[in-house]
């Protein structure tokens, strides 16, 4: 592979597939880009569904996160970052089809994006109040979910860096992570442990949001639902 580009914003769900390439150590040119307020024209060009992230492997665009972790992972096989065995591959795909349809569509999408889901702007505080209740709903499935310090197996896999992501929106968003949800809060305070994920939050210039160590939260805050990341 002779050229590795990654586009992506900071702290949007790009940050899983930048902490993977940190991870399996590739060279790789980092394209930052601002999405918060919706897409620049400049994304159009390379993927006109104007979204990050986006990998660019030579020649070849791949768009949606769930693929291109698979591509990142393709290209250190011998980091078995979507588990070691047949069954930890499976749960690895289960976490990533619920993270990307359901966490990230349908419960974060309500809440920050709104006007996808009606032309109605009338609509749009209901539909926020939804998708808030549906981002705690998916937060209390995580945390059932959970049964080690990874998501699955007993190392790193793609679901871990996918987990933190929407860990640190719930920060964001004024959730108090930690003590609602210490499983999940526990598996990002080892996650960004990893000079992988310290090296991507540095090339984002984001902080990690993560738990002390001792377990006390760095951020406390009173709800404050309708923010977007
Ligand atoms: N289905 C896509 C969703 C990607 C996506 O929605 N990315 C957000 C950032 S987290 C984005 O680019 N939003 C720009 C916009 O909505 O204009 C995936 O899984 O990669």
């Amino acid at each position: 592979m002779s050229s590795i580009k990654l586009w992506y914003s900071p702290g949007a769900c790009s940050l899983a597939p930048h902490i993977l390439l940190k991870e399996i150590g590739v060279d790789f040119e980092a394209i930052g880009v601002e999405v918060r307020q919706g897409a620049p024209e400049e994304l159009r060009k390379v993927n006109p569904k104007m979204r990050v992230p986006v990998l660019v492997l030579d020649n070849e665009v791949i768009t949606e996160t769930p693929a291109i972790m698979t591509a990142i992972s393709q290209l250190a096989p011998e980091k078995h970052l979507f588990g070691k065995t047949n069954m930890e591959v499976i749960h690895s795909y289960e976490w990533l089809n619920w993270l990307s349809g359901t966490v990230h569509v349908q419960a974060f999408g309500g809440l920050f994006r709104p006007a996808r889901f009606s032309d109605d702007a009338g609509m749009y505080a209901a539909i926020q109040q939804k998708g808030w209740k549906t981002v705690q709903e998916c937060f209390d499935a995580v945390e059932a979910g959970l049964h080690s310090a990874h998501a699955v197996g007993a190392d790193l896999t793609v679901a871990d860096p996918y987990l933190y992501v929407f860990y640190r929106w719930g920060v964001s968003g004024g959730i108090d992570m930690p003590a609602r949800y210490p499983k999940y809060a526990a598996l990002v305070a080892k996650l960004v442990k990893r000079s992988a994920v310290q090296a991507a939050l540095k090339d984002e210039g984001i902080e990690s949001h993560a738990p002390e160590v001792s377990g006390v939260p760095v951020v406390r805050q009173h709800a404050r639902p309708l923010t977007a990341d």
